[in-house]
């Protein structure tokens, strides 16, 4: 097998042995970034098909997690960084009862990387704490993360609960389970600062959005 097809099987099969060999051979060729978007990703994609067709168990599912989070803390002093002042500060958490971290930590790295502030509350996270460090650091933005679909409705609970503290900070909402038509539809009538809800679809898209806010 290729390099690319190795390092997507080892994501896989939670297999770690030898995964940093694989990813030193593939940053010859590819920058970082690019490693985890298409190979790295590829095998979570094919994680959670076999996962939600019950062909896999959560046992290995996390170990397939473990085996991403290894690959991406190898991979991060490999990335590029813009040097230079802070650009502003997001206050980032997986919202109350999700415990999925991947995609919220890749936006950490993208963002710290890119002259952000990134104050990363972790999983689970209700909606006090999250405010609570908002108001504490001066947050430009609140960023919430969650995958199950369970999160997308405390996502707009959070955002009722931050409309009746009368908030009007900026928020990114992202996450698997959520569409960019149920954060346009639902999401944003729920705060009282609606052009200040933004989906955002990947990582990137939500740097994007961060750099709209801070322009
Ligand atoms: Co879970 N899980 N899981 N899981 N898991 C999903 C989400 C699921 C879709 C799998 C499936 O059934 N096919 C399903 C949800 C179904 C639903 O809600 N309808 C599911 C389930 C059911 C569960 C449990 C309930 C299983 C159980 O216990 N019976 C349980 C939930 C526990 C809980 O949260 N209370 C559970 C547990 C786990 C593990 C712990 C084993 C592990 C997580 C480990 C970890 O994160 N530390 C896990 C995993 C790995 C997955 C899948 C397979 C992969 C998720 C992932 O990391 N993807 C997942 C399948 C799937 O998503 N289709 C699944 C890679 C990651 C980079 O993508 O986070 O989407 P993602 O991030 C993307 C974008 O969404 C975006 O940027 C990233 C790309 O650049 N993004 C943002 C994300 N957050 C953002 C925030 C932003 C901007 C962009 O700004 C703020």
């Amino acid at each position: 097998a290729t390099v690319e097809e190795r390092l997507t099987q080892r994501i896989v099969d939670g297999d770690k042995q030898g995964l940093e060999d694989d990813l030193k051979a593939a940053l010859e060729q590819y920058p970082p970034l690019e490693i985890i978007n298409t190979f790295l990703l590829d095998g979570m994609k094919v994680v959670g098909e076999l996962f939600g067709s019950g062909q896999m168990q959560l046992p290995f599912v996390l170990q397939s997690a473990e085996t991403m989070k290894a690959a991406v803390a190898f991979l991060e002093p490999f990335m590029e960084k813009v040097e230079g002042e802070e650009k502003g500060i997001l206050v980032l958490a997986t919202v109350k009862g999700d415990v999925h971290d991947i995609g919220k930590n890749l936006v950490d790295i993208i963002l710290t990387n890119n002259g952000y502030k990134v104050v990363n509350l972790g999983i689970k996270q209700p909606i006090d704490s999250i405010v609570q460090a908002a108001c504490d650091c001066g947050a430009h933005a609140i960023g919430m993360s969650g995958l199950l679909v369970k999160s997308t409705v405390i996502m707009k609970e959070n955002l009722e609960e931050m409309r009746r503290r009368g908030l009007d900070i900026p928020v990114l909402l992202g996450g698997a389970a959520l569409t960019r038509r149920f954060v346009e539809n639902d999401c944003r009538a729920a705060y009282g600062h609606p052009e200040r809800v933004h989906y955002a679809k990947d990582a990137f898209e939500g740097l994007k959005l961060m750099e709209q806010i801070m322009a």
